[in-house]
């Protein structure tokens, strides 16, 4: 095996490399291979000074996140060895640093005696995104740099901060112009030169906040960090940099770092961290496959979603032709997307030029004509199959011959829609989700004729356009809406038993969920719904028409926040749901109307039947091949539907709750309920076996 960390000696400098692809994680082995090498230039003396890189793409991203999950064999060198070998070594330890310095890769980097890196370097600690902290000293460090009024900010947000910023932090010491190892190795030189002490942040003191700072910091992370346990623990850790000796302070890390580390969070979260990169693998579309370049796109249709998807392209610099049927629609959908941009650069987040730049790669047409070379077109019409139908009627007349032609449909068949074309296996359904330029999922759905090349090119393109792209089959909702359904069914039926639209909503938002289910359906819109099953009920007689709860409060006006009541009412202009005692009554007597005597239903029955009944859904799901691994239904979940990202989602959720309870609170409700509730075959057998989702 290649060695995982190489010493040179370029003149009187040692220079370290470590070399562990893909990311230079500190995986085992390396440690020790960091210690070697400083031991090499302690014990050198014509070594003067040693400066430490990392091979490949960047610096050193961190621990192994594998090794949390299966740790490896105990009393291999740790980063705390590493830390403790750079504070005994006599001679100047410079790190240099290009491309990722994250994690354990910072602390590493904060333990040495200086720092230098490139301009496009990026610096962060990115451990709280999966629910730990900071576990070499790098919480007693950063304070004691930039105080912990700007360290806490970088270490309970895991953002990555670019090389002018750590340099204005002083986590830097400078950035180095052209090549990086010449200009670490001139550093090295001049600070042996001019005499510099051997700098150590640990001698250092952090500044003492002004008053309330913590207050008001909890305050602000407050909604973001509901929940989850390490943001906490971090600030607690933090405090200790500010308040007692370093020592101390580092034994206080390494105690809430073990208690975040055996948390179901930790596990939660780096299942997550590994199935949205899993996700991308798709076992007869190897790696290789060639992919076609998507240098322009094309969007049908400048409503709510064509605008989201548009901004999604023309971020990355890829230029959208937005084709609508009336100019119109299409100054409305480009005024959308306007004051969506404009709405972010007053918030700072976004420069003024780069929006102009951005509205400059955006080309607005009537006319079919315009989008004939684009590399994609992504169809965002009017969710009817007879309209999807005529439009690709129309985009196989005119796209050119290896465009890829993508349906955004959320529900309707793909095949069906590729069939009225003479080029099925360049369709594809690309499910973005409302909305469509915030929400990071994407369903990629993958049709029975489908080629390869095409799902290999809309996978890589999902993650360009920053999409967490997962490869779905074909069926009523694909994966995320099938099993919402499921999920939706449940919440209304207990409301016909017994609860109230708030006793759902709040025991779900309380498991972690973004939002209930009854205030979910405000924010959409209860109208949508209410008009498709019109509409069926008129086509098709045998739909009887009784008239459920959610139609009575349409039919009374109530379409949710768009019309200031719905399930709940909402003061003017607000979106704060408030439980309506006219609904209350309307409940009631819908119950009376057909003699349903209800009950109180308790949160462990709320969670029970609506969580199950995503796991029971995923199960056939996973069984019928419309999702290729459990993990992948997970990362949907989490992406698209608000499930706690420290819970992974509900497949995880379900083998940590373990099969055999669910699968035996399943069949005591299929008992209770009939067939809705019918166990999927894939759940009943890993429960028989004691095995989980995760072991398929
Ligand atoms: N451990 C193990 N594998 C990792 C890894 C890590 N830290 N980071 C990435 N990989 C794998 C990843 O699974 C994928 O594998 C491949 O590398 C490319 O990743 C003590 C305790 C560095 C910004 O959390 O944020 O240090 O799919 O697709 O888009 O205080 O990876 O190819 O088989 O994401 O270019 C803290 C996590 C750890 C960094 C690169 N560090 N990684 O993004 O590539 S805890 C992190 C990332 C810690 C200390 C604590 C990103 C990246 P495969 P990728 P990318």
């Amino acid at each position: 095996m290649a060695n995982l960390v190489n010493f040179e000696k370029r003149g009187p400098i040692g220079v370290i490399t470590v070399d562990n692809p893909p990311v230079n994680a500190l995986s085992v082995g390396v440690p020790q291979g960091i210690m070697d090498g400083v031991k090499a230039g302690e014990t050198d003396s014509g070594i003067t000074a040693v400066v430490l890189r990392g091979a490949g793409r960047g610096f050193i991203a961190g621990a192994d996140i594998n090794e949390f999950l299966s740790p490896p064999p105990p009393g291999s060198a740790s980063l705390d060895d590493v830390i403790t070998c750079f504070e005994n070594s006599t001679k100047p330890i410079v790190a240099a640093i290009h491309g990722n310095a994250l994690g354990g890769g910072l602390e590493t980097a904060l333990a040495c005696h200086y720092r230098c890196g490139t301009g496009e370097a990026v610096y962060g600690f990115p451990e709280v995104l999966i629910g730990i902290i900071p576990g070499g000293h790098g919480t007693q460090r950063l304070p004691r740099i930039c105080g912990v009024e700007k360290a806490l900010p970088l270490m309970v947000s895991g953002e990555f901060v670019p090389a002018k910023t750590a340099l204005a932090l002083g986590i830097i010491d400078e950035i180095v112009d052209g090549d990086l190892l010449d200009g670490a190795i001139a550093f090295a030189e001049r600070i042996v030169a001019e005499g510099h002490p051997l700098r150590k942040i640990r001698d250092e003191t952090a500044s003492v906040p002004t008053d309330g700072f913590y207050e008001n910091f909890e305050k602000s992370i407050a909604k973001r960090a509901r929940g989850h346990l390490a943001p906490y623990k971090i600030i607690e850790a933090a405090k200790a940099a500010v308040e007692l000796p370093f020592e101390d302070g580092v034994e206080l890390e390494r105690k809430l770092f073990r208690e975040c580390l055996e948390s179901d969070q930790s596990k939660g979260l780096m299942n997550l961290f590994f199935g949205e990169r899993t996700c991308t693998k798709i076992p007869d579309v190897p790696r290789d496959t060639p992919t076609q370049n998507i240098a322009s796109a094309a969007v049908l249709g400048a409503g709510t979603m064509g605008g989201g998807i548009t901004m999604n392209f023309v971020n990355v610099g890829i230029p959208v032709t937005i084709l609508e049927m009336s100019q119109e629609a299409l100054d409305r959908g480009l005024e959308i997307i306007r004051a969506n941009y404009a709405n972010t650069v007053k918030k700072g987040r976004l420069s003024q030029d780069k929006m102009d730049k951005r509205m400059s790669l955006i080309t607005p047409t009537l006319s079919y004509d315009d989008i004939a070379n684009a590399d994609i077109v992504v169809e965002a019409v009017f969710e009817e199959m007879d309209i999807k139908k005529e439009v690709f009627r129309k985009l196989d007349d005119i796209m050119k011959p290896d465009a890829i032609l993508a349906t955004n449909t959320s529900t309707l068949d793909v095949d069906e829609i590729a069939a009225v074309t003479e080029r099925p296996e360049m369709v594809i359904g690309t499910h973005f989700f409302s909305p469509a330029n915030v929400m990071r999922l994407l369903e990629v759905v993958r049709g029975a004729h489908t080629k390869k090349e095409v799902i290999a090119t809309v996978m890589q393109l999902g993650k360009t356009i920053k999409k967490v792209p997962v490869l779905v089959g074909v069926c009523d909702g694909f994966v995320g809406n099938r099993m919402l359904a499921r999920y939706s069914k449940q919440a209304y039926q207990m409301v016909l038993e017994g609860a109230l639209p708030q006793d759902v909503d709040k025991a779900v938002f309380d498991f972690g969920l973004a939002m209930g289910p009854f205030a979910m359906g405000d924010l959409a819109g209860l109208d949508v719904g209410w008009r498709i099953r019109k509409r069926r009920a008129t086509e098709n007689a045998a739909i009887k028409d009784d008239a459920g709860i959610d139609d009575q409060i349409c039919e009374m006006g109530r379409f949710g926040q768009k019309t200031n009541a719905g399930w709940y009412k909402y003061e003017p202009g607000s979106r704060v749901p408030i439980p309506d005692p006219e609904i209350e009554q309307l409940i009631t007597r819908y119950c009376e109307e057909r003699q349903i005597q209800r009950r109180p239903i308790d949160e462990q029955e709320i969670i029970e039947r609506c969580i199950y009944a995503l796991v029971n859904e995923g199960a056939k799901i996973l069984e019928e091949g419309m999702a290729l691994r459990a993990s992948d239904i997970d990362v949907i979940y989490a992406n698209g539907y608000g499930f706690p990202r420290y819970r992974a989602g509900p497949m995880l959720y379900a083998d940590m709750v373990g099969l055999g309870k669910v699968y035996k609170a399943v069949c005591g409700y299929h008992k209770q309920y009939g067939e809705i509730w019918e166990p999927a075959p894939l759940l009943k057998r890993l429960a028989e076996q004691g095995a989980t989702f995760n072991d398929l």
